[in-house]
């Protein structure tokens, strides 16, 4: 069931409990700022999500809210975990859903990283 983003912070979501260790993930990289693991329902052979440690719904929320450090942070962390996983010279694909029409379904901000196939173009 897609969220309203406009919603304040619920910290009781499902990647906030994964970010206090409540409930278990496959890590893949962790810094002060983000957190990656594997997509519990993955749709490429590679599906990824990195999220950012502080406490935002969406990528509209971090964008207005959060501090120049915390999304440097966030980005290199997405660019990181690319490398570290080989996908720069085959390539990749990351995505940002938000709100109802994005079809966003946990409300802390997330980026899905596919990779590890062909993907197909999906605009265009
Ligand atoms: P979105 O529709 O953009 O909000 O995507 C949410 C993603 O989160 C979806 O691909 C499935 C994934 N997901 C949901 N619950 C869990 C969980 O408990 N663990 C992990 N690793 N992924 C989850």
């Amino acid at each position: 069931m897609p969220i309203d983003p406009t919603l304040p912070y619920d910290p009781n979501n499902i990647f906030a409990k994964i970010l206090r260790g409540e409930i278990p993930c496959k890590k893949v990289y962790e810094d002060d700022f983000s957190l990656a693991f594997h997509d519990i329902a993955p749709q490429a052979k590679l599906h990824v999500l990195v999220i950012p440690k502080g406490a935002y719904v969406s990528w509209d929320d971090f964008s207005a809210k959060a501090s120049e450090t915390e999304i440097a942070g966030f980005i290199r962390a997405v660019g990181h975990v690319a490398r570290d996983l080989g996908l720069v010279a085959p390539g990749y694909r990351l995505l940002a859903n938000v709100g109802q029409d994005g079809g966003q379904e946990v409300p802390h901000l997330h980026v899905h990283l596919f990779g590890g196939e062909p993907l197909g173009r999906m605009i265009g």
